[in-house]
């Protein structure tokens, strides 16, 4: 490494995060706690009108609710949380954001504004009502579909920035191994671009016909194209929930993280097996082979196993650093853990989470079962488990350091604490809300329905109490929103000035070398893109050789 890079990175490690970077980061974070803000609010209203207490106004429907919810949450707070976290942390162990990258990662801050201003506008005018899957036929305003483009765009401009700081670090440290951090965002970003890829082919499909320049288009394609990405989508936010996982929690809880050999293997596989997954969402879709459906499913399950390794290699993580500090007995070691720190609380529930969340992907993912959940409430509660709990919680936990780190303030008891009654009262209105809608799944709900009780037939009449206890939680959940947000703008604007660490556990000291071959990106995304060929390139020819008659747009509400 160069002399003056390597005092570079020194001195950011010992003074903290520079003023421009710090900034990046901070506007990000913003944009992500007033999008859980106000798709808290929509989340409150449809959990109360599912409940049946609520009506909403002509001028207000459900689908526009469900439309904004789930872009607000799944696209803009989980995108805008992962890359201002994911900056901050290049910044911090790549010795800075390059002048260039930052001015990229500003562009693309405002072209995902841009574009989520250009989207929302029809959403708001009840142009747009089609769902953050917008699948065709369904139609939405074009404008919809030009403002998700923008929202691409920018998102691209964050992954190649990110990119070109870890090229240029790698070129002044040659031989040395990524720091773990940037490991894990060089697999994220690399994942979003090309797993955005088949979903902007979609776009661009769509919107010459929305427009009506194109009398039709190809359903069973845009719903392939658009669960390629989608599917990838939510591993990506996984993804990042494990970076903090590995990377940061055995620090806080006073550890050394798990085998650094381990830890790649795992992000590699997560980010090789990914996008080939996407079928497992169109399991009951007709005219794909069963062949191809069961290679999805294959894929599908295959993630299981860096998840299980995952698993295996936290709790190894917590029973050692407990033993360490005098925690004995077969499970008496888990007092030792420090319960008390938000930092460290939120994610550990976020892991538990992931228990049954990855069942229930199991469950959905296996042909028989899915016929039975297949678009009932189950599935919602699934992934209000898996995003809204296990991710969404692990970036609440962050939130406790990371906004102090860039903020240069410190985390005080007093807001800790809150951290933790927001922390319990999320998982009770979680387990009350995810529970009510696994079970209410169960006895047939529909997802994506409005209150209705079907001219008071007995088996709507039956979902009724389920759809109470989905209500209560979401009103649970509604009060951790808001305090959550708080806690992010208190760290932000009013707590104390300080210094605060970026935690890093270090490895082991016993701990083996770290293959150089785990540094091979380039292969990686070869062999990525070999298997995403495999997935999709059959499936695809055959849906556009052997296509049916297209669909001309058409709106459903
Ligand atoms: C205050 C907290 C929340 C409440 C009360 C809530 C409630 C709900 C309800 C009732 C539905 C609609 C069910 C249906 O009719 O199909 C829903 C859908 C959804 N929620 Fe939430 N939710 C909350 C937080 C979250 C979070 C944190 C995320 C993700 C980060 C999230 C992501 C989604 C998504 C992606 C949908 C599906 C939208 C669709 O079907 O198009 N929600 N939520
Ligand atoms: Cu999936």
């Amino acid at each position: 490494m160069g002399l003056g890079s390597a005092l570079k990175q020194k001195a950011n490690q010992a003074l903290g995060i520079g003023v421009e970077d710090a900034k990046l980061t901070k506007s990000y974070l913003s944009v992500a706690f007033i999008a859980l803000l106000l798709g808290g609010i929509l989340g409150l209203i449809q959990g109360l009108n599912r409940a049946g207490l609520l009506e909403l106004p002509s001028w207000f429907t459900y689908y526009q609710v469900l439309t904004a919810h789930g872009i607000l949450l799944v696209v803009v707070l989980s995108a805008f949380f992962t890359i201002g976290y994911f900056y901050a942390g290049l910044s911090h162990t790549l010795g800075g954001i390059l002048p260039k990258v930052r001015r990229m990662a500003w562009i693309g801050f405002w072209m995902k504004i841009v574009g989520i201003v250009i989207a929302v506008i029809p959403i708001l005018l009840n142009q747009a009502s089609v769902m953050f899957t917008f699948y065709p036929p369904m139609a939405a305003s074009p404008y919809f579909y030009i403002g998700l483009v923008f929202i691409v765009l920018g998102i691209w401009m964050c992954a190649f920035g990110a990119f070109i700081n870890v090229a240029h670090w790698r070129k002044n440290h040659k031989g040395e191994h990524l720091p773990i951090l940037a490991f894990f965002a060089t697999g994220v970003f690399v994942l979003l671009f090309f797993g955005s890829l088949p979903v902007t082919a979609e776009v661009l499909m769509i919107i010459p016909w929305a427009f009506g320049w194109v009398e039709t288009i190809n359903v069973m394609l845009s719903r392939t194209l658009f669960w390629a990405f989608g599917h990838t989508l939510v591993n990506i936010w996984y993804l990042t929930a494990v970076s903090a996982w590995y990377v940061v929690v055995p620090k806080i809880i006073g550890g050394r993280r798990f085998s650094d050999t381990l830890t790649r293997v795992v992000i590699i596989a997560l980010v090789v097996m990914n996008i080939t997954g996407g079928f497992h969402h169109q399991i009951i879709d007709p005219g794909i082979s069963e062949s191809v459906k069961f290679m999805h499913v294959f894929m599908s399950l295959a993630i299981g196993f860096p998840s299980l390794m995952t698993a295996y290699a936290m709790f190894r993580v917590f029973e050692r650093t407990a033993r360490a500090t005098g925690g004995t007995g077969f499970l008496g070691w888990y007092k030792k853990l420090p319960w008390g720190d938000v930092r460290f609380l939120a994610p550990f529930i976020a892991m538990v989470a992931f228990i049954p969340g990855g069942i229930g992907g199991i469950v959905q993912s296996t042909n028989q079962l899915n016929q039975v959940v297949h678009n009932t409430m189950w599935v919602v509660g699934h992934f209000h488990l898996t995003v809204g709990v296990s991710v969404v919680l692990t970036f609440f936990g962050i939130s406790y350091w990371l906004i102090p780190y860039v903020s240069k303030r410190v985390l005080t008891p007093a807001i800790n604490k809150l951290g933790i009654v927001m922390t319990w009262i999320w998982t009770v209105g979680m387990i009350f809300m995810s529970g009510a809608m696994h079970y209410v799944g169960l006895l047939g709900s529909p997802r994506r329905t409005s209150y209705t009780t079907y001219g008071d037939h007995a088996t709507a009449l039956s979902w009724d109490p389920y759809l109470f206890f989905l209500a209560i939680g979401g009103t649970l959940l509604m009060i951790g929103v808001i305090i959550q947000v708080y806690a992010a703008f208190h760290l932000m604007f009013l707590a104390p000035i300080g210094e605060t660490e970026f935690p890093i556990a270090k490895e082991e000291d016993d701990a083996s070398k770290t293959p150089y071959w785990t540094e091979r990106w380039g292969v990686w995304i070869v062999i990525m893109l070999v298997l995403v060929s495999m997935a999709y390139v059959l499936p695809i020819v055959d849906f556009i050789v052997n296509a049916p008659p297209g669909s001309p747009p058409i709106r459903s509400w």
